[in-house]
């Protein structure tokens, strides 16, 4: 009723202010006229007013979702729905120059199996690493199905750091989740397989196949993955699936999902019943509960195995030491999630139409009193179902994943046969809402749905299918991301986002205000690393050095030149090109891309990045900025000029084109004077105001001045050869002056522009 009453005042006031509007620009289409002409409902402008972000306006929370096998992140915000920016993880993206500059590619090929480079991956989930259960706002993890494999994300540049490659699972499904504190990143396999990538044929499935969970340390002083410091769990060979953390009185322990306990190897080929099909004959599975601080204290007293390096606590220690318990669970299980005070972990069944709660309590007491049903085929002590149980509800067809709300007791499940959301009580054990979804949802999101303390507001439906919602676009449909708003006590879907890239799974969203990403690199970082490149030069010490069969560049980059220009090789040398961007302006970022090679960098203020042409071909070889940087931005070019062996070095630039006079210099040394002249009077404005108030204005006007000062020292060289009446240089230097100047008014003008939309005040 509450709800009922605020929405229509909502709407009212939507219309009054229309009606306002109407009455002062009579040409403009009122809001009703505009609801009649694209056909909109109350309810529509209702979802639309609370999704609607002006220009500049911010959003609540940032959402970043698995691309799967897109092998990136997808940054959205919401409530807005906008996507703000792809992470490259596991495939190239050539716009963040990831995958061809060659940091990134070291990083690729040290994330890779040895002896080759996989170019994509298979992201899943994304993890937000935790303090106390809560998202602190500093890593990212995903995980790759494909190759099991970990990726660590850094929030303050949201770049990739570090993949690390399972050297024990062959397949994997359960990564990359985080214990409460971010201790370990835990990695679950999937299809069974020999442990250490060896061969064993499959009528050996039971006896020499194997699942396991890897627990990878993370170090989160130094935002590394230690595998020296990571162990193994062997596991039966069903399939493991997903992981969820304890929490509060669970915080030691995880709970990992299985289906096809049956151990059924398919082989449709002669004649056997499909996998699906063996794979799903048992009523229940099992779900492992693991005392991972406990398996912690194992590996750290050495009982373990080395396989390819990796610790691995052997299937009999893992049962002798207590490590793991199972738990019968319904039916092909898929989604396990603990709940926020970490007292209950709810499950959802694929073939079964319950949400199983089980008491983390309950199942505690059985294991402390060594009470069990039995045990499974390799000795794992089994728990009585029944008795781990707080309740079961009947959901719909198709339970896959929970997510919780910021009101106690209430869970969120997908329900992927029913295309639906249900919005239920797992104390009371009752259903409370259900909203139709468009189509067959798979995993779903609510803010900071697997913390400790979840925000509510919003959930959105990841689905699999948008079938009719979009415009089409051909056979391969976008992904489609659904809205909903869970703020009352009935669920409203407010917004549907079309994804281009495939196929995401698993979404987590964090508030916005948690992030604090930098704006700028220290001079001269190595960002896949985060720290100091060697190869980084500052303006005025670049340098060309040429060693036998090499040349390596140190350069830099600025609005909107190269330094250098033209760089000489010889056929067969390798050619290595260091740049280090030495802008300290926001969002001044350039490019380096050279015609014929596959190579573009992306180079963000202060950032140093290389690219390696390993034995270059005789021919000219255009470079140029693929960021539009500037007015001039076509004119930052340059060549590399790979003369055919054995040749002479030619001189860089010999005076080519257009020949100056006196008369050309005065004429563009009028030009610069004039231009000063204008420049002063926007520098006047704005040292008029409070301009030290705007950050944004700042670092503008800091920006403004760099620029002028390189105009003065242009402008230095200028008059110098004026005076030794070299007209060519004269009038080329004093052009180049003019260049700056025209960088610091185009800065100087919307600095002032943004000093009056932002109601700057005259101090003097
Ligand atoms: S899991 S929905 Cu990786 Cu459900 Cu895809
Ligand atoms: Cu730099 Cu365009």
């Amino acid at each position: 009723m509450r709800l009922e009453l605020s929405r229509t005042t909502a709407i009212a006031t939507i219309l009054a202010l229309s009606g306002a509007f109407a009455n002062s620009a009579s040409a403009a289409e009122s809001l009703q006229d505009v609801m009649k002409r694209r056909n909109l409902s109350e309810k529509d402008m209702l979802a639309a007013a609370k999704t609607y972000t002006p220009s500049g306006g911010r959003d609540e929370f940032l959402t970043f979702s698995s691309s799967g096998h897109a092998g990136s992140i997808i940054v959205y915000g919401i409530p807005s729905m906008r996507i703000y920016k792809y992470i490259a993880v596991f495939t190239p993206e050539p716009w963040q120059g990831y995958g061809f500059d060659d940091e990134s590619k070291a990083l690729l090929k040290a994330g890779s199996p040895q002896g080759q480079t996989i170019n994509w991956g298979d992201t899943h989930h994304p993890n937000l690493s935790k303090t106390n259960g809560d998202y602190d706002g500093q890593w990212l993890f995903i995980n790759d199905k494909s190759t099991p494999r970990i990726a660590v994300i850094s929030l303050k540049d949201f770049e990739t750091r570090q993949i690390v490659v399972n050297p024990v699972l062959t397949n994997e499904h359960g990564g990359a989740f985080v214990t409460n504190n971010t201790e370990y990143v835990m990695e679950a396999s999937q299809l069974p397989s020999p442990l250490g990538h060896k061969y064993a044929p499959l009528d050996k499935f039971n006896d020499e196949f194997r699942g396991g969970i890897t627990y990878w340390k993370f170090n989160k002083d130094a935002g590394k993955i230690e595998q020296e410091n990571s162990f193994t769990l062997e596991l039966p060979p069903y399939s493991q699936d997903l992981v969820s953390s304890g929490k509060g009185p669970s915080e030691d322990w995880a709970f990992l999902n299985s289906f096809c306990s049956e151990r059924y190897v398919g082989g449709i080929e002669s004649g056997k019943p499909p996998f699906e099909a063996g794979c799903s004959a048992n009523d229940t599975d099992f779900m492992h509960i693991i005392n991972w601080k406990k398996a912690e204290a194992v590996f750290k007293a050495g009982k373990f195995t080395k396989i390819n390096g990796m610790a691995v606590i052997p299937l009999k220690t893992v049962i002798d030491e207590g490590l793991v318990y199972l738990v019968p669970e319904p039916k092909s299980p898929h989604g396990v999630d603990v709940s926020p005070d970490g007292k209950f972990v709810i499950v959802g069944g694929k073939l079964d139409s319950h949400g199983s709660v089980f008491d983390f309590a309950k199942m505690k007491a059985q294991i402390d009193a060594k009470k069990f049903v039995g045990k499974d085929a390799y000795g794992f002590p089994i728990l009585d179902m029944k008795e781990s149980l707080h309740t079961q509800v009947a959901l719909g067809l198709g339970p896959l994943h929970n997510q919780y709300d910021s009101k106690p007791c209430v869970v969120y499940t997908s329900l992927y046969v029913d295309s639906q959301i249900v919005k239920w009580d797992y104390c009371q054990g009752k259903v409370l809402d259900k909203i139709a979804i468009q189509y067959n949802v798979g995993h779903l999101l609510t803010m900071g749905g697997d913390t400790m303390h979840p925000d509510g507001h919003y959930l959105v439906a990841l689905n699999k299918l948008s079938i009719d919602r979009f415009n089409p676009v051909g056979p391969l449909h976008p992904q489609n991301h659904q809205l909903i708003d869970i703020s009352g006590d009935k669920m409203e879907l407010l917004y549907d986002l079309p994804i281009g890239l495939g196929e995401p799974h698993q979404a987590v969203a964090i508030r916005a205000d948690k992030l604090k990403p930098t704006i700028r690199y220290k001079y001269g970082t190595d960002s896949r690393t985060e720290e100091e490149s060697k190869f980084a030069v500052r303006p005025g010490s670049e340098k060309i050095v040429r060693t036998p069969g090499k040349v390596e560049v140190f350069g830099t980059v600025i609005r909107s030149h190269y330094n250098p220009e033209i760089v000489e090789a010889e056929e067969g040398d390798q050619v290595t090109f260091h740049w280090t961007n030495s802008e300290r302006a926001e969002d001044e970022t350039h490019g380096f891309a050279i015609s014929q090679n596959d190579v573009n960098l992306s180079l963000e203020p202060g950032k140093t990045a290389s690219a390696t042409i390993e034995h270059a071909k005789a021919g000219v070889y255009p470079y140029y900025c693929t960021e539009f940087c500037s007015a001039l931005h076509l004119e930052m070019e340059g060549y590399l000029m790979v003369r055919p062996k054995g040749s002479a070095i030619e001189k860089a630039s010999t005076n080519v084109g257009t020949v100056y006079t006196k008369a050309d210099f005065d004429k563009q040394y009028k030009a610069c004077l004039d231009t000063q002249s204008v420049i002063d009077k926007v520098v006047a404005y704005i040292t008029s105001t409070n301009f030290k108030d705007f950050p944004t204005a700042v670092g503008q006007v800091e920006d403004a001045t760099d620029q002028l000062k390189f105009g003065t020292e242009a402008r230095a060289k200028a008059d110098d050869y004026a005076k030794k009446e070299d007209w060519q240089n004269a009038t080329l230097w004093a052009g180049q002056w003019w260049q700056y100047q025209v960088k610091a008014a185009d800065i100087g003008l919307r600095t002032k522009t943004y000093l009056e939309q932002n109601g700057a005040r005259t101090v003097k």
